[in-house]
């Protein structure tokens, strides 16, 4: 009988100080082709987790500002390719969130294709992170990271079709010049290094954010895993209590 008395946990035992204060934090890799719709699950996925602390951070934000030289011949300039962005800067700052560690991470200006020198975004330690970009998965030290890895599978038709819309609402740019731009560098990249990636996806996610479906499941195991971890870490003893019953 004196085995039940395991069932009460130790006033002594030691409980997390403040919530969050030990977890490590739940990372999520989104990644997939130009104007999959990647922003858009992302969001999807915020809103319904909006119970928990959750970061999204963009690779954009991780892009080389251009050297003048780059500038001068920027019709030239292959912004799909992975040499583009600075994975080490990137790594350094998903290593840091995932120790809990606040960062500082940089701010890209699409227009001047520049940083915002002396312009950071504060990011602090949350339950869930969310990488998104076109290469997340392209680094090996970047994956690793990652508890959850996605990929937006979505038709290159419907994503043309978007782009053009994009870049030529939001960012200013002509029909004919996004079309060329498509031809030359972003389709080529998106089979050269984007779709290779897609073997290390957990999910697959086919017509991104239509895919409420797919959406719930994804939210569910992120929950799932929310859970499983909290209890283990208030109780690491609970299958040690557990065994207490066999008499
Ligand atoms: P998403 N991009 C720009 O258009 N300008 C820049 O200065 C930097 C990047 C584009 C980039 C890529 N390609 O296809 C796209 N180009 O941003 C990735 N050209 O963003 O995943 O939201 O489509
Ligand atoms: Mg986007």
């Amino acid at each position: 009988a004196a085995h039940f008395s395991g069932l009460h946990f130790d006033d002594e035992y030691p409980v997390p100080k403040y919530k969050g204060a030990d977890k490590v934090p739940f990372v999520i890799g989104v990644a997939g082709g130009t104007a999959s719709g990647k922003t858009t699950v992302c969001d999807m996925i915020i809103q319904q987790l909006h119970d928990h602390r959750v970061v999204l951070v963009n690779q954009d934000s991780f892009y080389r500002g251009l050297k003048p030289e780059e500038m001068a011949n920027v019709g030239e300039y292959n912004f799909d390719h992975p040499d583009a962005f600075d994975t080490e800067q990137l790594l350094e700052c998903l290593g840091s969130l995932k120790a809990n560690q606040p960062v500082q991470i940089p701010v890209y200006d699409f227009k001047k294709h520049q940083r915002c020198n002396d312009r950071y975004r504060k990011v602090n330690a949350s339950d869930v992170i969310i990488m998104e970009g076109i290469l997340v998965f392209h680094d090996a030290r970047v994956r690793e990271l990652m508890n959850m890895k996605i990929f937006v599978d979505t038709d290159a038709d419907v994503r043309l079709a978007r782009r053009i819309k994009r870049d030529t609402l939001e960012r200013g740019r002509d029909v004919n010049g996004v079309i060329e731009q498509y031809a030359k560098f972003v389709k080529p990249a998106f089979d050269d290094f984007i779709l290779p990636t897609k073997k290390y996806a957990d999910v697959i996610l086919p017509r991104g954010g239509d895919n409420h479906v797919a959406i719930d499941l994804i939210v569910q195991h992120i929950r799932m895993k929310l859970g499983q971890h909290d209890l283990r870490k208030i109780y690491p003893n609970v299958f040690v209590i557990q065994s207490t019953f066999q008499i």
